[in-house]
């Protein structure tokens, strides 16, 4: 009886921590594209790929929740059902088919229902639809350099880290996030980021598109995404890559499609001024 009757308030007291978990880890994450101070859960997804990530993650959070409760409660049971004191003779069972066939089953089918989404969401990543845009992303030691191919004007850049030091951080400019040259891509088109590394092992990921993807020397990665909402989202290289791994951001503006064909025009001009592939040609 008392034993019920703990197990009760154990669960009541479970499920009003959990409530308050969701409710304020749904308040903290009502961020931007960049972290914010005291975030508990992922940065605002903007694409279908993010946001099918964060809802696999939420699920599974509420599956190992259910677990580790259920673990935790035959636990409870056995230290006070079945200690020396409140049962001297134990019992000299040894086997249990039932218990046996059970304790088989029962997580195969949790797994089961793990890797349904987690394959549906790994397809939605992987087949990638026509991509309406193509930027390459190629990593340096210790910086981003981007290129459009020659149907979005031919040009290339350099995107270096701006804000270093807390001094020179403001909203606007996050430290460790803000860079010079930022890429721009327009609204709900697909874009196919193909990534490479000029010399070690990058990583390129911007959280709230829910890519991440290897840039590795010699090797053509390709990711893709498809923002919904314009804005400045940001990311970092994921793959220690040395002393300034810390200090390459990624930096997308997502625009209407008039201000990308704007930022188009500027761009080829600013970009062939400074060196892009148009200066080669001409140097020949
Ligand atoms: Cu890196």
């Amino acid at each position: 009886m008392r034993i019920e009757t703990m197990g009760r308030t154990a669960l009541r007291l479970a499920t009003t921590g959990l409530a308050l978990g969701v409710g304020l880890t749904a308040a903290l994450a009502a961020g931007t594209g960049q972290p914010d101070p005291w975030q508990m859960n992922m940065q605002v997804p903007v694409t279908e790929v993010a946001r099918s990530i964060v809802s696999f993650h939420n699920w599974l959070v509420w599956l190992i929740t259910a677990v580790s409760l259920f673990v935790l409660a035959l636990l409870v049971i056995i230290v006070v059902k079945f200690n020396e004191r409140a049962n001297p003779t134990p019992s000299r069972t040894a086997h249990h088919t039932l218990l046996e066939v059970a304790w088989t089953i029962v997580p195969v089918l949790i797994l089961v229902v793990i890797a349904i989404p987690s394959f549906r969401l790994l397809r939605l990543q992987l087949v990638e639809p026509k991509a309406d845009i193509i930027v390459k992303a190629i990593g340096h030691s210790w910086y981003w350099e981007y290129e459009y191919p020659g149907d979005q004007g031919g040009f290339k850049f350099d995107s270096n880290l701006t804000v270093e030091e807390f001094k020179d951080a403001t909203p606007d400019r996050p430290r460790l996030l803000e860079v010079d040259n930022e890429v721009v891509v327009p609204i709900n088109k697909v874009v196919r980021v193909q990534v490479t590394a000029a010399d070690v092992l990058h990583a390129f990921t911007v959280p709230s598109f829910g890519i991440k993807v290897d840039a590795i020397p010699g090797r053509l990665n390709e990711t893709w995404f498809r923002a919904e909402r314009e804005g400045i989202y940001y990311g970092q290289c994921s793959e220690l890559c040395g002393q300034r791994h810390a200090y390459m951001p990624i930096k997308v503006r997502v625009v209407s499609d008039q201000a990308y064909a704007t930022w188009l025009t500027e761009a080829k001009k600013k970009f062939a001024q400074a060196g892009g592939p148009t200066k080669l040609a001409a140097a020949q």
